[in-house]
């Protein structure tokens, strides 16, 4: 592919959103409502169709955070503490009690849009806990739509690209001024000029190598297509991340990555060892070990793996989560034989919803094993790291609260704003603020959203990338194209080449070092200083590596970039992990050096890469 073929095509906006997930379909919402009133223009640029991508992308069988505040269910303070209790107290209060006050209008934005929630007899939500409420799946098709609406009702002011991948930012010395990318179907490379920029791409996925093996590659819980955007767009910027350690390290259906809550929630399930033992019964002395957080309801999330964890090295394994003495459990409540018939019928279906709504793969291996749920339990099993803020992780931006909750330390000026000018950040994007969830996610978006278009219009000059920057951007993006191009006829297999080295076989070694020094599945997920310094070294030679990447097409040039992101993703977690000098959420990584939690880091760990120096920087912030 000739790289003097590509055309550049350079679009100017006021906010530039980048990715079209949750978080941003509920900026383009937010900030078009404001961009209309102050005639502002708000584009969407995401790699994929905004009805079918990110984590969404399949659909969902349930909204993970709603209060039902105006029931009185929950207040915002029960919410904060809920979360800081499951990250083992890493968490900042002010940027959750954002979300938390705003989130449940957004779940009512999708019911009025025509997401179908589950409706008990009094017309009152299900919930399958506390905190989550039950749906029929397609929530990403009608959000997407809602998004896109707005868009339209700007006019000419509001965009949407798709297909375009993001590769970096563009900066006007401290301040983000656009973003640039290419089309992954057709030979054009874009550049995004824009007053405000929110990054919005997700987490990271297949850092560590995946459980999945052969036929099963690609398979994953968190979508394979976040592959660390978020992160490699602030860290290049120069932001300062936070984070970056805790990694969330999901226990699902084993090899096909079914979510586990609405069994222990809805189902009211348990999960036990071969011989049915509850280990979150018979380990409980565990958790003493790991008090405060270790001995409060519910047990933290990293809490219920290492238990589990536990067991299998014991050789307990395998674990099973008992679906069948669950359903036969709900049943025998209803003394009526009739009624509990029509109640059997309706939990299998229910059962079977939960994943057709979400994660088909695992209807389709229980249908492929004869598994009927109702008289067969299903192995679960811990799955490799992710990089996602929005679940039970935390990585992501560092990012300003909102000047009535957040001490003063916590707000420079715009609510999501990084540290650096210009550049917000949302949903996975930004960390220290998990269990948002989808409907948290979107909710960030629009806080995000609404304060990007003040900044723009406290902006109002119109930003400016100059023609050698666009040129050395497009020459150092195009690159991978060129290095094939000039050599790969040297051998007689396209994959196998001494001049170059091809993405995939890039990402199974940056996965394979992940794996072996930086805590995965196959060591379980247990690392040391010595390990994580080992692993840097090989990282540096990747670093290296990465300058002959060869792309063949457009896909194979997005495969590049996305390794490119993925391995900035793994070298901020690893000197995270460096830097943090105890364990703090064993289940999720366990330093062998440093085997307890202790009191001096009960902090945020965060870093900064110095995009002048090359130099990084690890910072101890303090829990206010
Ligand atoms: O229970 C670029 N999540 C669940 N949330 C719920 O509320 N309920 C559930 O039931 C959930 N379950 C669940 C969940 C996720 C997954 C994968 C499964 C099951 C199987 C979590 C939510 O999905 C998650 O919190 C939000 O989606 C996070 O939102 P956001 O906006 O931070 O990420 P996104 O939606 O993935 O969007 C990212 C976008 O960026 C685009 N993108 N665009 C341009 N250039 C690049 N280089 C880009 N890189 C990425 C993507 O295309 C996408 O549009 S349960 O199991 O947790
Ligand atoms: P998951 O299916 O693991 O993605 O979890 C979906 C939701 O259920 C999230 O809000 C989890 O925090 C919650 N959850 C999952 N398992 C449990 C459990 N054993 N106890 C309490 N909450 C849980």
């Amino acid at each position: 592919m000739n790289i003097d073929s590509f055309e550049t095509v350079i679009v100017e906006t006021d906010l530039l959103i980048l990715g079209g997930g949750m978080a941003a379909c509920g900026a383009a919402f937010e900030a078009s409502h404001w961009a209309k009133k102050n005639n502002q223009r708000v584009t969407v640029v995401d790699k994929a169709a905004m009805e079918r991508s990110g984590a969404v992308a399949m659909g969902l069988s349930a909204i993970n955070l709603y209060l039902g505040l105006s029931k009185g269910n929950n207040t915002i303070e029960d919410y904060v503490s809920y979360v800081k209790n499951d990250l083992m107290g890493i968490a900042r209060k002010d940027l959750v009690a954002n979300i938390a006050r705003h989130v449940d209008s957004s779940v009512h934005l999708f019911e009025k849009w025509g997401l179908p929630i589950w409706k008990d007899d009094e017309g009152n939500y299900v919930n399958e806990g506390r905190w989550q409420i039950m749906i029929h799946g397609e929530s990403k098709n009608i959000v997407s739509e809602g998004a896109k609406t707005a868009l339209k009702e700007l006019g000419e002011n509001g965009s949407y690209y798709e297909r375009i991948f993001i590769t970096e930012p563009v900066m006007f010395g401290d301040r983000c001024v656009g973003a640039v990318g290419f089309s992954v179907r057709e030979n054009k490379f874009y550049v995004f000029k824009a007053k405000a920029v929110l990054d919005v791409m997700g987490g990271a996925v297949h850092v560590f190598r995946p459980r999945s093996v052969g036929e099963g590659l690609g398979r994953s819980w968190y979508p394979p297509f976040n592959s660390g955007a978020s992160t490699y767009f602030t860290l290049k910027s120069g932001a300062e991340m936070t984070c970056q350690e805790v990694r969330f390290v999901p226990v699902r259906f084993k090899d096909s990555y079914g979510p586990v809550g609405a069994w222990f929630l809805l189902f009211k399930s348990k999960a036990t060892n071969a011989k049915g033992e509850d280990y979150m019964e018979t380990r409980k002395a565990e958790l003493e070990n790991w008090a405060p957080y270790g001995t409060s309801k519910p047990t933290p999330t990293n809490l219920r793996n290492y238990l589990m964890l536990q067991e299998l090295e014991e050789g307990n394994g395998p674990i099973y989560m008992r679906t069948d003495e669950a359903i036969q459990k709900l049943v025998a409540e209803i003394p009526d034989e009739k009624e509990a018939k029509r109640k059997m019928k309706e939990l299998e279906s229910e059962a079977w919803e939960d994943f057709l709504d979400m994660t088909v793969s695992q209807a389709l291996n229980w249908a492929s094993h004869n598994i009927m749920p109702e008289e067969t339990p299903s192995e679960i099993s811990a799955c490799e790291p992710y990089f996602i803020s929005s679940h039970s992780g935390a990585s992501g931006a560092w990012i300003s609260g909102p000047k009535d909750l957040a001490p003063d330390e916590h707000h420079w000026g715009y609510d999501n704003m990084t540290t650096v000018k210009g550049l917000f950040a949302a949903g996975d994007a930004s960390g220290a603020s998990s269990h948002k969830f989808s409907s948290g996610s979107f909710t960030e978006g629009r806080i995000a959203g609404k304060a990007a278009i003040a900044f723009c219009m406290d902006h109002p000059d119109p930003v400016d990338i100059s023609d050698e920057q666009i040129a050395e951007l497009k020459e150092k993006v195009l690159q991978p194209l060129k290095t094939f191009e000039e050599h790969h006829n040297y051998s007689n297999d396209e994959d196998v080449n001494p001049n170059f080295i091809k993405p995939k076989m890039f990402m199974f070694r940056l996965q394979k070092i992940m794996d072996e020094y930086a805590g995965g599945a196959a060591v379980g997920f247990k690392t040391s200083e010595a390990l994580l310094t080992k692993g840097m070294e090989y990282l540096e030679y990747m670093k290296e590596d990465s300058e002959k990447l060869a792309a063949s097409d457009l896909n194979e040039l997005m495969r590049c970039w996305e390794n490119v992101h993925r391995m900035w993703q793994a070298e901020s977690h690893i000197r995270t992990v460096l830097f943090r000098e105890e364990t703090r959420w064993p289940g999720y990584y366990f330093r062998t050096d440093f085997p307890s939690m202790k009191a001096d880091w009960e902090v945020f760990a965060n870093c900064k890469w110095d995009p002048e120096t090359g130099e990084w920087t690890m910072i101890k912030r303090e829990i206010l």
